[in-house]
C-alpha cells in the first residue's frame, strides 16, 4: 500500500510586521500536526513562507529608505531564525518574490483572462493598505469610513483595473459548503461565510496601477497583480503547479489550511473560486483559530502590545512555549495572552505535574532498586486504572488531533501524568519498601516509568525536545525502538534499564513582579485610558443586553470574579433538613474553620455518599437562614436541562485550598 500523504499550510506572513506570538501560534499548530501526521505513517508536507509583494510592503520599504526586496531580505531571515528557535520543521518555505512563484501566478492569470473570467474594468472604491482589501461603499458606510477589518484609514481609489467575475461561481462555492460540512471550521466561521456568499459576491478588482510592488499582469504591465490572488497561489506554486511536478499530484488539495479568523473570506471564498476557476480540487479543511489577545485586545505594533517570541523563547524554553500556545488557547477561540497566564501554566503543568513525575519516579527507582527498572511482579489493587488508560489515551489524544482539538489532546495525555501521580499516592512505594514489599513495588516502579514513557511519546510532537531528557534519564535513549507511536503497549521496558537521574527538566519559575506602582502616567495616556475605558464600558453594556437577550448573565471582570472567594471544604457529616425534600445540612471543615451550611442537594446525594468529599465552596457568602438553620457559605455544583447535578469535587488539594 502506498504511503499516506497530508499536506498542511500556514498563511503565509507579511514581511512588514514584527512577527509575535500570534504568527507562532499557528506556525507551532501546523508543525505539530506534522510532526503527529509523520508519527503516524504519512508522509506530512508542511508549508510556510512570506507574503512579500503590495503596497504596504513598497511604503515600508520606502519609509525605511530601501528597494523593496532588499528590505523584506532582511526580515526573511529574521523569520527564518525564529522558525529555527522554535524547532519549526517545514517542508518548504515559498517567498512570494521568487521566480517559481512569480511564473505560476501569471499563467493562472493567463488562464482565467484566457476562459473569460477576467475582464477589464474600472475600479471606484475604498481601498485599506494595511488590510490590502477593497471594500464596497455599504460595507465602509456601516464602518463610519473606516476600514471595517482594523479601523484604519481608507484611500479612495479610482483607476484601471482587471476583475475577477466572483458571482458566477458563488452558487457552485455554497453547493460545495453545503457538501462538505468539514470545509469550514470551526462551524460558527461556515456559518458567517455562507451568509456573506449568500448576500452577492461583487466581482473583484484584481489589479493596481498606482504602484508597482508586485507581479506584473501579463502583457498589461502598468498593472500589478492584486496582492491576495498572488499570495493565495502560494499554496500550489510551492509544489509546482503548471510544472510538471510530481509534489502537486501528491499532495494537492490540501488537507488543512490553517488560517487566523481575519483571513478566512479570503480562504473560503476568493481562493475556492480561483481553484474552481481553474479546474482543480479544493482543499479539504479550512481551520480558523482564534486570536491571542493582550488585555482583551488584538495584538499590533501600532498598539505596542505586541508580545515578541524571540524574547520568551529566550526567558522560557521553546518547548515550554509551544506546549502553552496549544494547551491554554481552545483552537478556533479567542484567547488572553498574560505572562503570567504562561508561568501558571508551565508551573503547574510542567513542573509540577510532568516534572515532578519524572523527579519522583527517577528518585524512587534510584533510592529503592539501585536505579534499576526492574519487571513487574505482583499485582497491586491501584494498577488497572492506570493500565487501563495506557490503552485509551492514545486512540482518544488521535482523534481530537484529527479535530484540531490541541488542548483536549494535551488534556488527554495529561490523564495519563495526572493519574500517574495519584497512582504513586494511592499506591505509596515509600510503605512498600518500608514493609519490604518489594514484589509489589517492582510493578508500582514500573508502571509509573511506563507513565513516563507513554506521556513523552504522545508529546513528542507538541514539544520536540523534552521526551529526548525523559529517555535520557530513564535510560531508554539508545532504544529508539521504544519512543514511537507502534510501541505505545505496556511491558515494552525491558527489565534491568538502568536509569539515569538527572535535574528536574522543567524548574518552577517565580511570577515577575509589578513594576508598574510608581509609574508616571501622562496627560495623555490617561486620555486616552479614559477613552478606552468609556468605549469598553459601552461595549460591556452592548454584551450584557445581548448576554440577557440570549437568557445569560452579563460579562464580569476579572476584579468582579475576584471578590468571590472558592474554598476546598471537607465534609465531616451530612443529613436530611426535616420535612425539605431538597435541603441536606452539613457539617464541613475548612482548614481549621468548621462550619454547617444548607445545600439543595438532596434529590441527587444520600447523606452518606457525600462525607469524606472534598467540594468547593463560596466561603466569603453572607449567611443566611434556611429552614431555621443559618448556611455559612454554599457548596458549588453543575447541572445540565437533563436535570443532571454533580457537586463539584476535587481529589487532589487539601481541604482549606483555594480555587481561582
Ligand atoms: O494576513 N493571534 O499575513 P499576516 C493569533 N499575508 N493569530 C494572529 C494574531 C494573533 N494575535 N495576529 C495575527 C496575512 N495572527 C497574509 C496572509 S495567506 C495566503 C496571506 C494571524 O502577516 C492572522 O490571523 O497579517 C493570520 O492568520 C496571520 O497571523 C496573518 O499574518
Amino acid at each position: 500500500m502506498s504511503q499516506p500523504t497530508f499536506y498542511i499550510t500556514t498563511p503565509i506572513y507579511y514581511p512588514s510586521a514584527k512577527l509575535h506570538i500570534g504568527h507562532c501560534y499557528t506556525t507551532v499548530a501546523a508543525d505539530t500536526m506534522t510532526r503527529y501526521k509523520k508519527m503516524r505513517g504519512y508522509d506530512a508536507y508542511f508549508l510556510t513562507g512570506s507574503d512579500e509583494h503590495g503596497q504596504k510592503i513598497e511604503r515600508s520599504a520606502a519609509a525605511a529608505g530601501m528597494e523593496p526586496l532588499q528590505y523584506v531580505d532582511g526580515i526573511i531571515k529574521n523569520f527564518k531564525e525564529l522558525w529555527r528557535k522554535f524547532d519549526i520543521d517545514y517542508s518548504d518555505f515559498i517567498r512570494t518574490t521568487e521566480p517559481r512563484h512569480e511564473e505560476v501566478v501569471a499563467e493562472v492569470f493567463k488562464k482565467l483572462q484566457t476562459q473569460g473570467d477576467i475582464y477589464l474594468g474600472s475600479y471606484e472604491g475604498h481601498y485599506c493598505v494595511s488590510c490590502e482589501t477593497f471594500f464596497t461603499e455599504t460595507q465602509v458606510k456601516e464602518s463610519e469610513g473606516k476600514c471595517p477589518d482594523c479601523g484604519g484609514p481608507l484611500d479612495t481609489v479610482k483607476e484601471e483595473s482587471y476583475f475577477f467575475r466572483m458571482d458566477k461561481y458563488a452558487d457552485r462555492l455554497l453547493q460545495y459548503i453545503d457538501e462538505h460540512p468539514d470545509f469550514i471550521q470551526p462551524l460558527s466561521r461556515r456559518n458567517e461565510m455562507v451568509n456573506f456568499i449568500k448576500q452577492g459576491l461583487e466581482d473583484l478588482s484584481i489589479s493596481r496601477t498606482t504602484f508597482s510592488w508586485g507581479i506584473p499582469v501579463p502583457n498589461d504591465p502598468k498593472h500589478v497583480i492584486y496582492v491576495w490572488l498572488d499570495a493565495l497561489t502560494n499554496y500550489i506554486s510551492a509544489l509546482g503547479y503548471t510544472k510538471g511536478d510530481e509534489r502537486f499530484e501528491k499532495y494537492w488539495p490540501a488537507d488543512v489550511h490553517l488560517v487566523g479568523k481575519d483571513i478566512v473570506r479570503f480562504h473560503t471564498i476568493i481562493w475556492p473560486i480561483m481553484l474552481m476557476a481553474l479546474d482543480l480540487p479544493l482543499p479539504k479543511k479550512v481551520f480558523a483559530h482564534g486570536w491571542i489577545l493582550v488585555n482583551e485586545g488584538k495584538m499590533s505594533k501600532s498598539k505596542g502590545n505586541v508580545v515578541d517570541p524571540m524574547v520568551l523563547a529566550d526567558k522560557y524554553s521553546t518547548d515550554a512555549l509551544r506546549y502553552f500556545l496549544l494547551r491554554e488557547f481552545i483552537f478556533g477561540s479567542d484567547g488572553n495572552y498574560s505572562e503570567e497566564i504562561l508561568i501558571n501554566r508551565i508551573n503547574i503543568d510542567l513542573a509540577n505535574d510532568f516534572g515532578n513525575l519524572l523527579s519522583r519516579t527517577t528518585a524512587m527507582i534510584t533510592k529503592f532498586q539501585d536505579g534499576v527498572i526492574e519487571a513487574p511482579r505482583e499485582k497491586t489493587e491501584f494498577d488497572d486504572e492506570l493500565l487501563e488508560l495506557f490503552k485509551t489515551v492514545p486512540e482518544e489524544m488521535a482523534a481530537y488531533m484529527e479535530k484540531l482539538e490541541f488542548h483536549n489532546a494535551l488534556a488527554a495525555i495529561w490523564k495519563i501524568v495526572g493519574k500517574a501521580n495519584k497512582y504513586i499516592d494511592e499506591a505509596a512505594p515509600w510503605a512498600l519498601n518500608k514493609n519490604g514489599e518489594k514484589e509489589k513495588l517492582a510493578t508500582v516502579l514500573y508502571n509509573m516509568a511506563e507513565a513516563l514513557r507513554f506521556s513523552s511519546i504522545l508529546l513528542t510532537p507538541f514539544m520536540p525536545n523534552t521526551p529526548a531528557k525523559v529517555w535520557a534519564q530513564l535510560g531508554l535513549t539508545e532504544l529508539s525502538h521504544l519512543h514511537t507511536w507502534d510501541s505505545l503497549e505496556y511491558g515494552k521496558i525491558p527489565a534491568g534499564t538502568k536509569i539515569d537521574r538527572g535535574e528536574p527538566i522543567f524548574p518552577r519559575l517565580e511570577l515577575p513582579k509589578d513594576d508598574s506602582e510608581g509609574e508616571e502616567t501622562s496627560k495623555k495616556e490617561a486620555a486616552k485610558a479614559a477613552k478606552k475605558a468609556k468605549k469598553e464600558a459601552e461595549k460591556a453594556a452592548k454584551k450584557a443586553k445581548e448576554a440577557a437577550e440570549n437568557g445569560l448573565k452579563p460579562e464580569i471582570t476579572i476584579d468582579d470574579f475576584a471578590k468571590v472567594e472558592l474554598r476546598v471544604a471537607t465534609v465531616l457529616e451530612a443529613e436530611k433538613v426535616e420535612n425539605a425534600d431538597k435541603l441536606l445540612k452539613l457539617r464541613i471543615k475548612v482548614g481549621e474553620d468548621e462550619r454547617t451550611l444548607v445545600a439543595g442537594i438532596a434529590l441527587h446525594y444520600r447523606p452518606e455518599e457525600l462525607v469524606g468529599k472534598n467540594v468547593v465552596m463560596v466561603f466569603n457568602l453572607k449567611p443566611a437562614k434556611l429552614r431555621g438553620i443559618e448556611s455559612q457559605g454554599m457548596v458549588l455544583a453543575a447541572s445540565d436541562d437533563e436535570g443532571n447535578l454533580q457537586v463539584l469535587t476535587v481529589d487532589k488539594v487539601k481541604c482549606g485550598g483555594r480555587v481561582k
